[in-house]
C-alpha cells in the first residue's frame, strides 16, 4: 500500500518518488510506504491553502462550525477503523485506541464546533467610546504532529485552526501516517472545499523543515520532541510566525502517606505506563513519602507485573509495543544508564511473547529505585515504560527535587489533604497539576507547559486565541 499527499482536494503522488517504509511496531511487518515530500510538494500544498483562504475565511464562524460537525459525524462513522489503524500503526492496545484516540478525535471536532458557535465579541466600554474585539483568522498554518497520539493530536489542531477561518497544511509523523490519511478521506467524502485542509507526508528534515521555513506560512502549531521544537522555533522566528510548541515532559507523581492507597496505586500505574509511557504527560518520576515507601513500592511492583503485555489487537492487552527500534534502543540505553548511575531495577526487561512478535519493539515496564534526584534518568525525558522511585520526608526537599528538571509540563499529587495539594501545586514549575487523578481532561482548560516543555497554551479559548488574531476596534461616541 502506498499513501498519497492530499493537496487542493486531490490525492496526489509526491514529486521526489522517494518513500519511507512504515513498519508495524508489534510485528516489524510493513504496513505501507509513506511518501517523502520535498519543497516542491510543500509549496504546492501551501499554494493550495493560500488559494482557499479568502473564501474560507469569509464564512461565518457558525458556517465553519457546521463543517466541523460534518467532519465529526464522518469520523464517528469511521470510529472502529480509526481504532484499528491507530493500534496497528502505533503498537498501542486496541482498547486504548478506542477509548482515547478514536473517541477524542471525534470529540475534538465536536468540542471546537460548540465553542465556535458560542463565541461572543468582547466589548470594553469607555466613558466616550466602545471597544470591541474581533478574532480574525491568521492565514495559512503548518500543523506538525508526533506519533504517540496521531489523530488525537492532529484533530486537536485542525479543528480550531480551520474553525477560526484559517487554512492549513498538515505534516503528520512519518512513523504513524495512517489516520492522517483517514482524516483526508473523511474531508474528501464530505466535500470540504478544496485547499482548506492539505496534507504532506514525509520526514522532518525535508518535509517538516520546508514547511516551517516557507515565507507563506503564517503560523505553526507543533507537538513533538524538545530538540525538534527548538529547531522549529528558530526557523519560525526569523519571519515572526505565530508559534505554539507542545514539547516533552518529565512529570512527577507525588504520593503522600495519607493518600487513598489503592486508588493511588492504580492512578500512578496508569500515569506511568499508559500508552507504554509514551505520552508527554506520563508521570515517570514517583516521589513517595518515606513512611509508606516500602509498602507502596511493593504494591506498585505487583500492579505493574500484573499488566498484560502483548498483542495490541487483543482486547485484554494493557501494554503494547514501542513505536520503533530506535525508540526501544533509547529505553534500553536509559535502563542501562540507571544501573550505571547506581539504581536498582526492581522489575522489567525483555517480555516473553509468541513468535509472531519476535521482530517487534517490546520491553516490559521498568521500575528503578535508588537513584539520586539529580541523576540523568530522573531528570531527562525517557518517554517510555520506565519510572524512577524517590523517597521524601519534608515538603521543602520535595519541591526542590520535583523542580530539578528542565521540563515543566504536568504532574499529579495524591493526598487526602486537598489544601496541601493545592498549596504544593503552586510551588511546582509546571503547566498542569492533577490532584488525586491524572489525565482527567476538560477540553476547556489551558494545556501546555513551562521551561523546556513548550511555549504557549492550547485548549478551549486558548486554542481559539492562538489560531486567530485579536483585533480591537474603538468607536468614539458622538
Ligand atoms: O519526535 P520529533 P521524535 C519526545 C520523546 C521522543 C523525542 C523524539 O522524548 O523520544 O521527542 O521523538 C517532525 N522541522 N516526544 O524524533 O522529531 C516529525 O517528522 C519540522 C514528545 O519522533 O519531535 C514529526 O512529524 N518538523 C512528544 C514531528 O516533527 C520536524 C511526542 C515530531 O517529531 C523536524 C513525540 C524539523 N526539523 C516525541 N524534525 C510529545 N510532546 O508528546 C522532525 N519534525
Amino acid at each position: 500500500m502506498q499513501l498519497m499527499n492530499y493537496i487542493n482536494g486531490n490525492f496526489c503522488p509526491q514529486a521526489s518518488g522517494k518513500w519511507i517504509t512504515n513498519l508495524n511496531p508489534a510485528t516489524g511487518e510493513e504496513i505501507c510506504k509513506v511518501p517523502v515530500s520535498n519543497s516542491k510538494d510543500v509549496k504546492e500544498a501551501i499554494n493550495s491553502a493560500k488559494k482557499a483562504y479568502p473564501n474560507w475565511s469569509k464564512n461565518t464562524p457558525h458556517e465553519r462550525a457546521m463543517w466541523l460537525d460534518k467532519i465529526a459525524n464522518k469520523l464517528e462513522e469511521m470510529f472502529e477503523e480509526i481504532a484499528q489503524l491507530e493500534s496497528m500503526d502505533t503498537g498501542k492496545p486496541i482498547s486504548l485506541s478506542r477509548s482515547v484516540d478514536a473517541n477524542r478525535s471525534v470529540a475534538n471536532f465536536r468540542f471546537f464546533s460548540e465553542m465556535i458557535k458560542g463565541m461572543e465579541i468582547e466589548e470594553f466600554e469607555m466613558k466616550d467610546a466602545t471597544n470591541y474585539v474581533i478574532q480574525k483568522p491568521i492565514g495559512v498554518g503548518a500543523l506538525i504532529t508526533p506519533w504517540n497520539l496521531p489523530l488525537y493530536l492532529l484533530s486537536w489542531k485542525v479543528a480550531p485552526a480551520i474553525g477560526m477561518g484559517n487554512t492549513v497544511v498538515c505534516k503528520p509523523s512519518e512513523l504513524t501516517p495512517m489516520t492522517a490519511d483517514l482524516l483526508m478521506r473523511a474531508v474528501d467524502e464530505i466535500g470540504l472545499p478544496a485547499g482548506v485542509i492539505n496534507l504532506v507526508h514525509g520526514n522532518g528534515i525535508e518535509t517538516g523543515s520546508s514547511l516551517v521555513e516557507d515565507s507563506d506560512i503564517d503560523f505553526v502549531s507543533f507537538t513533538g520532541g524538545t530538540v525538534t521544537g527548538s529547531k522549529v522555533a528558530s526557523s519560525a522566528a526569523s519571519s515572526f510566525k505565530k508559534l505554539s510548541l507542545e514539547l516533552g515532559g518529565k512529570n512527577s507523581s507525588i504520593v503522600f502517606a495519607d493518600c487513598d492507597f489503592e486508588k493511588t496505586i492504580a492512578g500512578v500505574v496508569r500515569s506511568g505506563f499508559l500508552n507504554q509511557g509514551q505520552i508527554c504527560l506520563c508521570g515517570s518520576r514517583i516521589f513517595i513519602e518515606e513512611e509508606i515507601y516500602e509498602d507502596f513500592k511493593n504494591s506498585l511492583i505487583n500492579a505493574v507485573e500484573e499488566m498484560k503485555i502483548g498483542d495490541p489487537l487483543d482486547e485484554e492487552t494493557d501494554l503494547g509495543a514501542l513505536i520503533s527500534k530506535e525508540h526501544l534502543k533509547k529505553i534500553e540505553y536509559y535502563s542501562n544508564l540507571a544501573i550505571e548511575e547506581g539504581g536498582v531495577l526492581l522489575t522489567g526487561g525483555v517480555p516473553c511473547l509468541p513468535k509472531d512478535f519476535e521482530n517487534g519493539n517490546w520491553i516490559a515496564p521498568i521500575i528503578v529505585e535508588g537513584l539520586s534526584y539529580e541523576s540523568r534518568c530522573s531528570k531527562e525525558e525517557i518517554f517510555g515504560p520506565m519510572v524512577t522511585l524517590h523517597k521524601f520526608k519534608e515538603e521543602s526537599e520535595l519541591i526542590k527535587m520535583v523542580n530539578n528538571t528542565r521540563y515543566g509540563l504536568a504532574g499529579s499529587i495524591w493526598t487526602k489533604d486537598i489544601e496541601r495539594g493545592r498549596r504544593l501545586s503552586e510551588s511546582i514549575e509546571t503547566g498542569m497539576i492533577w490532584i488525586n487523578t491524572w489525565l482527567h481532561r476538560d477540553l476547556r482548560v489551558p494545556f501546555g507547559g513551562v521551561k523546556d516543555s513548550g511555549v504557549g497554551r492550547e485548549g478551549g479559548r486558548w486554542s481559539l486565541g492562538f489560531f486567530s488574531e485579536a483585533m480591537n476596534v474603538c468607536v468614539k461616541q458622538e
